[in-house]
């Protein structure tokens, strides 16, 4: 059985890379992904129907509650307090460059008005404002790139063909002709929401449903990526199945990790040549949770930016807003904290390339043309090895320009400094050749 997994992913994997050969992303693609690669801060945001029951996104999964009892959470959602100038200024003010708003969730609800179905926000909830519009308008209007969310899984229609996490709440295991009606809703909305909103990327999840199906799984991805192409090319594509990129994909994303790392258990799989975006949480979900109170530190997470930049990738960082449309005031203390930092050393992190140097436990490196800058995290000696190929000019704090004592040896610079360096992030500038 494991021997035909393995052959299984082999070969998907193999078809993908040889697809992703054959995609040509236009110009005005190209051009995107450089200033999503640039951006390096993004906000997730993990909101619908399933806020109101303050138990996460996969609460009809984990309640195991039926399809019909949970819809008539739509009939609560009155999200009084949802105010997009206020989010989005929050976000900007935070220093992100972009959001991604989960359009549809597993639970199948549309956050926008759309024409295919009236299991959505202005259709079934009293609130009757479409947020998706709000969102994209005020992005727009803020200067802030607007990505969503898609689920590929969908746990309330009866065409959805059942996968691994959905059988608790699909009544039907399968129905003739499922997929092909439920692929065509599917591209139907994705063409609703880019001509509507003028989405700049979509950010799909789900794939992973039907990876253990005994005969492998057509999601039919190259043709929904090249209509979306069509209508919009320079619209970035990323999918979260946890895989290398697929064929027509414009950027890779990696879930609760670092590129390259597999602490969370998501990942493992090669990092691609394609801009790169981990997502992560600020406390444990993604959804609202009531008692989900233990929030990782501003500090934390101003480091684990600065670690993604390292990395040469985004941080897409997430917020479960509340279902009166409040985020929670643990984030917003967190998106302050972050944008004062990033306005005082968004130059060290904004528009850099992976470092020379691979994370260390004293910390890690960003790079910008000849501009090398050390993030050192945690230090407990006075001098700092640093191993480099490239040779070291001029060596100075990035806070207020003082000189850094450095010795050029065979094998880099050893930086020398009076006092212990310390606080959360003590940057060193390198001019290098
Ligand atoms: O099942 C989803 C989950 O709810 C959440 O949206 C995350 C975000 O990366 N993606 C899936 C799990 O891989």
């Amino acid at each position: 059985m494991k021997k035909l997994i393995t052959l299984t992913l082999l070969l998907v994997v193999a078809t993908a890379s040889l697809a992703q050969q054959q995609y040509t992303p236009s110009e005005g693609n190209l051009k995107a992904r450089q200033e999503f690669a640039d951006s390096k801060l993004g906000i997730f945001l993990h909101w619908g129907i399933y806020s109101t029951f303050a138990q996460g996104e996969w609460y009809l999964h984990k309640s195991k509650l039926s399809h019909a009892e949970y819809k008539k959470a739509a009939d609560g959602f009155y999200p009084h307090r949802f105010d997009a100038k206020a989010w989005v200024k929050a976000f900007k003010d935070a220093g992100a460059k972009y959001i991604c708003l989960t359009s549809r969730h597993h639970d199948g609800f549309s956050m926008w008005n759309t024409a295919y179905s009236d299991y959505d926000i202005v259709d079934a909830t009293p609130f009757k404002r479409d947020v998706v519009k709000e969102l994209a308008k005020e992005c727009k209007h803020q200067g802030l790139k607007f990505h969503l969310y898609y689920s590929h899984i969908d746990w309330s229609r009866d065409d959805y063909p059942v996968g691994k996490a959905g059988r608790y709440v699909t009544e039907k295991e399968h129905i003739e002709g499922g997929w092909a009606n439920y692929y065509k809703f599917m591209n139907n909305q994705l063409a609703e929401l880019i001509t509507k909103y003028d989405v700049d990327a979509l950010w799909f999840d789900g794939v992973w449903d039907h990876r253990e199906d005994a005969t492998p799984f057509n999601w039919q991805l190259e043709e929904q990526y090249a209509m979306i192409h069509s209508i919009k090319p320079e619209c970035l594509i990323g999918n979260n199945h946890h895989l290398t990129p697929f064929a027509g994909e414009d950027f890779q994303i990696f879930e609760r990790d670092l590129p390259g790392e597999n602490k969370a258990g998501y990942s493992g799989q090669d990092v691609s040549r394609l801009p790169l975006e981990t997502c992560q949480t600020m406390n444990k979900g993604w959804g609202y949770e009531v008692d989900d109170i233990v929030y990782k530190s501003s500090e934390y997470l101003i480091r684990y930016l600065v670690s993604t930049s390292g990395k040469g990738a985004n941080l897409l960082l997430n917020i479960g807003p509340q279902p009166n449309g409040e985020l929670p005031a643990e984030s917003l203390v967190r998106l302050k904290e972050m944008g004062e930092w990033l306005r005082k050393y968004g130059d060290t992190v904004y528009a850099t390339t992976a470092g020379d140097i691979k994370a260390q436990e004293w910390g890690v490196t960003t790079r910008k043309g000849n501009r090398l800058f050390v993030h050192i995290f945690d230090l407990k000696a006075k001098e700092l090895h640093l191993s480099l190929s490239c040779k070291v000019e001029r060596a100075f704090t990035f806070d207020d320009k003082k000189a850094v004592e450095f010795v050029a040896g065979n094998d880099g610079v050893t930086l020398k400094f009076d006092t212990v360096p310390s606080g959360t992030d003590y940057i060193v500038e390198l001019i290098t050749k």
